[in-house]
């Protein structure tokens, strides 16, 4: 499972953007969103660095978190 801080996540459409652009990566993948947080928690089989690639490429930079 992978935990990223997303800071400029800020409301639903960014979420949604964010999980399309994992399930790009990873069709099955499960995505969880938290807005207050601003941290996306993925659990995928993916690797770590094509998630967190996407997601810079749909335009949210993000950092990895300790699980
Ligand atoms: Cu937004």
């Amino acid at each position: 499972m992978l935990k990223l801080k997303v800071p400029e996540m800020s409301c639903g459409h960014c979420v949604s953007t964010i999980e399309k652009a994992v399930r790009s990566v990873d069709p099955t993948a499960r995505v969880a969103a938290d807005l207050g947080l601003s941290t996306v928690t993925v659990e995928t089989k993916a690797d770590e660095i094509a998630i967190r690639n996407v997601i810079r490429s749909a335009g949210y930079d993000n950092e990895p978190l300790a699980a």
